[in-house]
């Protein structure tokens, strides 16, 4: 058996976490051979519920488990940690504007950042779940000088899994037929999910839908189901986010599928001309614990205009918080 790992996870009582806690003391996230420690941070009213959760978890009996920390000090979560799951986050309260939300939740993200900076395993792997997540990634990112950037990314994966579905159904394949797609951008309405280079069992995807379903159904389709499923369910998505940050450390820590991409929110090194140093979502593969953007994508201007669209956005959302920027 390997030695354990720590993995932080913040926003530890919430419901994202109700739904990954379980699964990562499980193995699903990083192999059935690694034991971790988790390490759970919440604010100190929530630390009761916290403590219940982590009943919970001791009532597993997982045998990967092989200690738990539950914390509301930052110093205390981020210490030694290895990987760290950044889902707590400040709702948007009744009345409260975008910029308002952005600055309480660069408060948060920059405490977190420098506990990193100050505390964390030098190899930190960091995944922003709360929302704007791109936004806060760039925020902890930037409150933690000593830790590359390339080690703080932001979760995509729903958006692509979301748009893998709905390219399966609609051309009545499996999700496992479904190869090279992407979604560009932030993690918000502006984000660009994008077919053209996609594959469905081996055939070009475009060809198989027209350009109206395109733009008109399975892009806003992909956009907004957050909302659909706040409607639907009354709540936000839970199960699905945490699955998805599952399969985001998976596919960075131990690899992803040959010839395929994933979607990551990752610093951008000016690739496909995205300005350097904004959290942006790219097609990407993983190998060694390390993530790359795939190069060489052709984009038409269709694709251009939106992918420069919802860069925009995040230009605006890290100028919004620029006072709160070291
Ligand atoms: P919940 O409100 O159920 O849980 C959030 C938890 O975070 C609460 O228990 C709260 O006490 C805790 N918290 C707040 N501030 C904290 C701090 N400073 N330190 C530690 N813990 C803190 O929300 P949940 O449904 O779990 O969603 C969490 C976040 O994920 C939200 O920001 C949400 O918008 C975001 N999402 C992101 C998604 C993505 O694809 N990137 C999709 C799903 C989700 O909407």
């Amino acid at each position: 058996m390997k030695a354990p790992v720590r993995v932080t996870v913040t926003g530890a009582a919430g419901q994202i976490s109700y739904s990954l806690l379980f699964r990562i003391a499980s193995g699903a996230m990083l192999g059935e051979d690694q034991p971790v420690i988790l390490q759970l941070l919440e604010i100190t009213p929530a630390l009761e519920a916290l403590k219940g959760v982590a009943m919970e978890l001791d009532d597993c009996a997982f045998p990967l488990l092989a200690g738990m920390v539950c914390t509301d000090d930052p110093n205390v979560a981020f210490k030694d940690t290895d990987y760290a799951l950044l889902v707590g986050a400040r709702p948007r309260g009744p009345g409260m504007e975008r910029k308002d939300l952005l600055s309480a939740n660069a408060a948060i993200f920059s405490v977190q950042g420098k506990a990193i900076n100050d505390h964390a395993s030098r190899d930190i792997k960091v995944l922003v779940v709360g929302n704007p997540a791109n936004t806060n990634a760039l925020i902890a990112q930037r409150n933690a000088p000593d830790i590359n950037p390339r080690q703080f990314t932001a979760m995509m994966r729903l958006d692509h899994n979301r748009a893998l579905t709905q390219l399966a159904q609609k051309t009545g394949k499996t999700i496992s037929d479904v190869k090279n797609l992407v979604v560009w951008g932030n993690h918000s309405a502006t984000q660009y999910p994008d077919v053209h280079h996609a594959t469905v069992a081996g055939e070009d995807a475009m060809s198989l839908i027209d350009q109206s379903w395109y733009e008109n159904d399975f892009i806003p389709t992909v956009q907004q189901r957050g909302a659909a499923i706040i409607k639907a369910r009354g709540a936000s998505s839970a199960a699905s986010a945490a699955n998805a940050a599952i399969d985001h450390m998976r596919s960075w820590a131990l690899g992803s599928a040959e010839g395929d991409w994933v979607s990551m929110g990752v610093y951008s090194d000016g690739s496909y001309g995205i300005e350097k140093g904004l959290i942006y979502s790219f097609p990407c593969v993983c190998k060694n614990g390390d993530w790359e953007i795939v190069q060489g994508v052709e984009n038409n201007e269709f694709s251009k205009g939106r992918m420069q669209a919802t860069e925009q956005e995040l230009r605006e959302e890290r100028d919004a918080v620029a006072d709160l920027l070291p």
